[in-house]
């Protein structure tokens, strides 16, 4: 978005805690002109006086704005997005973050402050890349993934989609996790997790498969 136009509007899909965190990383050449949520008094109104547009279910076909999925919950964000089929999305960068000129970030991504993305990684779109997050060389992040704050991901590792790498986890080099994972926080995960497992501890060992 260039700064010589009229700052471009854009919507939350969202209005509580991560979207506190994702209205704040916004940048000059957008401006925020509300949120959906299903809670018209949601966070993002108190806190920040943003207007609540509608809920989830009142999300229109042609949206006009473009949009950013501003939900914590990977799997309300994955229910909502044939909704927004035909909008348009952006990704928003802290501007604390690095993000590698050799990097590759689709649509939607959000990276938030002090997030790190290293060079020749690849991440999918709508995924969030949070708070001080480390993605090293080369890994390769599901859409809609989630890699929590102070989590650490060693050179290429790979990451599936829906998938939730929990806060301050460590993964190491060349692991692959699969879609709809989760790791839990403080994990340090030595070896490949498969689909839709859930793993605990150090090191890291399956819980329960969803
Ligand atoms: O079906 C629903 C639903 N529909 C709308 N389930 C849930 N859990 N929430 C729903 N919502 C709306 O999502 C709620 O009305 C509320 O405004 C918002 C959830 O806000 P909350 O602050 O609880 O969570 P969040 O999703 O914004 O943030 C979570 O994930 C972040 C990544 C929190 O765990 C944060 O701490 C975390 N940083």
């Amino acid at each position: 978005m260039s700064q010589s136009h009229a700052p471009h509007p854009v919507v939350l899909i969202g209005g509580g805690g991560h979207a506190l965190v994702v209205a704040e990383a916004i940048g000059q050449g957008a401006v925020l002109v509300g949120f959906y949520d299903d809670a018209p008094d949601a966070r993002l109104a108190g806190a920040a006086r943003v207007p609540c547009l509608g809920a989830l279910r009142e999300i229109p076909a042609a949206l006009e704005p473009w949009y950013m999925l501003a939900l914590g919950d990977l799997a309300l964000r994955r229910r909502v997005l044939p909704s927004l089929a035909g909008a348009r999305s952006f990704a928003i960068t802290h501007r604390t973050a690095f993000v590698s000129e050799n990097a590759k970030v689709g649509p939607g991504v959000f990276v938030g402050p002090h997030a790190v993305i290293h060079t020749f990684a690849k991440v999918g779109p709508h995924a969030i890349i949070n708070t001080g997050a480390i993605i090293e060389h080369e890994c390769e992040i599901g859409e809609n993934a989630h890699v929590a704050p102070g989590a650490v991901l060693g050179g290429n590792v790979t990451v599936g989609p829906d998938t939730l790498v929990g806060l301050g986890s460590r993964v190491n080099p060349g692991v692959r996790i699969g879609r709809a994972c989760v790791i839990g926080a403080g994990a340090t995960v030595v070896r490949d997790v498969p689909d839709g497992v859930t793993v605990v501890g150090v090191p890291a060992r399956p819980l329960s498969r969803r």
